[in-house]
């Protein structure tokens, strides 16, 4: 039923895709710099499309809550040789997760073919430039900033407000020229939420599928999947597929995520399942 479409490559949406999340940003256990972080996503790339990622999205800027912004050139020097590498020896989506219309320019002229940005297209330029990229854009909700967005989030009716964002954004980027075949929607698990929040938002899911447009999700290792289990980061797989099964049951067609080959087993399953009945 959906599909995205960029350049001359078609992506099909017909059953859920994985999106797998490439981290340029050096953690706190890494002192090699930028050139081991740079070389780390890169090698950490050829794993994921190894193991079934169809879309692979670059980021260079931390957005999970408390962290801080970082400039132009830290983030461009980061993201774009590893976007570079992706391009020039795989044949996979390339997804650029940023806010800043600079980099969303250069990514793109790098070989990026989607534009991921939790902030909706809202920092000043950033319509403007995606339109005239003319590529798929995911526009993301969120309540805040990450610097503060868990301080107290508070909403009326999650998924209503959050529907209404969306839906704000969409008429005002269609209003500057975007196609409306272009732009893929998020609730943002996670940003300015808390935990009933975001269950709420998963559960309520389908009704973002009254805007007609492709959904994504990403909840992997988050403090959803912690906090209600008192499991550290590492340990929040089975959760996180959890998540990811429910997401795809309720309708999302790109999953972002960390452990890309037990996400693709879990769909596998899934889709085998829900192709039977079409026999
Ligand atoms: C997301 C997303 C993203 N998440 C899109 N892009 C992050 N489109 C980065 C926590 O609660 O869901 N959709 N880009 C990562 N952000 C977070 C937020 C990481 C919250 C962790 C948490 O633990």
């Amino acid at each position: 039923m959906f599909e995205i479409k960029s350049g001359d490559k078609i992506l099909s949406l017909t059953s859920p895709v994985v999106m797998a999340i490439i981290n340029v940003t050096p953690d706190s256990f890494s002192d090699g710099g930028q050139h081991a972080t740079v070389k780390q996503a890169c090698e950490h790339a050829d794993k994921v499309i190894a193991e079934g990622a169809l879309i692979v999205d670059i980021g260079g800027e931390s957005t999970r809550p408390g962290a801080d912004t970082v400039s132009v050139d830290q983030e461009l020097s980061r993201v774009i040789p590893v976007i570079e590498y992706v391009a020039k020896n795989h044949d996979v989506w390339i997804s650029i997760d940023t806010s800043k219309p600079e980099v969303m320019e250069k990514a793109v002229a790098a070989g990026a073919h989607i534009i991921n940005d939790v902030r909706a297209l809202q920092e000043p330029g950033a319509v403007a430039m995606a339109t005239s990229l003319d590529v798929p854009v995911c526009l993301m909700h969120m309540q805040g900033q990450p610097k503060d967005m868990q301080d107290s989030p508070e909403y009326e009716n999650v998924m209503d407000q959050v529907s209404e964002f969306l839906s704000l954004r969409l008429d005002y980027c269609v209003a500057a020229g975007m196609p409306r075949e272009n732009i893929i929607l998020d609730p943002g698990f996670g940003f300015g939420k808390t935990l009933e929040h975001n269950y709420e938002l998963l559960a309520k899911l389908p009704e973002l599928h009254s805007l007609h447009l492709p959904v994504l999700v990403g909840l992997s290792r988050k403090s959803m999947i912690g906090d209600l289990l008192q499991r550290s980061v590492d340990e929040r797989l089975a959760g996180s597929l959890a998540g990811a099964m429910i997401a795809a049951q309720q309708g999302a067609q790109i999953l972002r995520v960390h452990d890309v080959k037990e996400t693709v087993d879990a769909l596998t399953v899934m889709s085998a399942t829900m192709a039977s009945l079409h026999q």
